[in-house]
């Protein structure tokens, strides 16, 4: 027996396929977006992300590759633009919140991606954000700053993965942010010179590890050692909210009511 022929108003039908549809765009763009740009979460005093993990497409200026051996996870991004003058084009974001606040160092598994030289194709921008984009200034430690608190940090190793960030060239001194929990924050990448691989980003509480020196950034080769060692924090929204995902079988599941009537 349909429904019509109770006497209920309007074509049952065409109702559950305009409910179905719209729970289906209702709850698409954000299942959607969530699949696109996850948020980390930085756990046990650390925060690590492969570069490639960026959701496409990637800003202009950055390339995915494979080729150089070695890279975590099993890629890494190029720069394929210079832009050594102006910070902010290309931007790579990576969404991110800790579980507990302190003073967090910055690094990155990086190396020279084009010729030998260890003091060309060896830097990108980088800078720290907050959830409607104001960048944060970072902890006061002599760096050259930029417009837009855009640092330079450099390493210079040619031939082999790396882990290090320094500024101010010829001195080397380390980049950091005093973060709180329960912040949604962004660290942010653009380019700076063309042939430098980004194979992944690190930040951690300088409390709980000694992984780089914190006046300068450099690494040994025990701190790379235990980089390597930390596995990849957890993108926590990546999978989505059970509220968008029922909405979503709702609306498929209207869809699919209607055709078969
Ligand atoms: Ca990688």
């Amino acid at each position: 027996m349909h429904f019509k022929d109770r006497g209920l108003v309007g074509d049952p039908p065409a109702l559950v396929k305009i409910i179905g549809i719209t729970l289906l765009m209702m709850a698409l763009p954000q299942t959607l977006a969530q699949a696109q740009a996850p948020i980390y979460q930085a756990t046990a005093g650390y925060l690590a992300v492969e570069a490639e993990a960026h959701p496409s497409p990637l800003p202009n200026r950055w390339s995915t590759e494979n080729l150089f051996t070695g890279a975590s996870g099993g890629g890494y991004l190029r720069t394929t633009q210079n832009s050594f003058g102006t910070p902010g084009l290309g931007i790579l974001n990576y969404d991110f919140e800790v579980d507990m606040g302190g003073s967090f160092q910055f690094a990155m598994r990086s190396q020279v991606g084009e010729g030998t030289s260890g003091t060309d194709s060896n830097d990108t921008w980088v800078r720290l954000v907050d959830s409607a984009g104001n960048p944060i200034a970072p902890r006061a430690n002599s760096n050259d700053i930029r417009a837009g608190q855009w640092l330079k940090a450099y390493q210079n190793s040619v031939g082999r993965w790396n882990y290090q960030a320094s500024n101010v060239d010829r001195v080397g001194r380390s980049i950091s942010w005093q973060l709180t929990d329960d912040t949604r924050y962004a660290l942010q990448v653009s380019a700076r010179s063309r042939g430098f691989l980004l194979d992944r980003l690190f930040l951690w509480d300088q409390d709980v590890y000694n992984f780089a020196n914190e006046e300068r950034g450099f690494t040994t080769g025990a701190s790379q050692t235990s980089f390597d060692a930390l596995s990849n924090s957890a993108p926590v929204s990546a999978v989505p909210e059970p509220s968008s995902l029922v909405l979503l079988v709702a609306g498929i599941a209207g869809v699919c009511l209607r055709r078969r009537r």
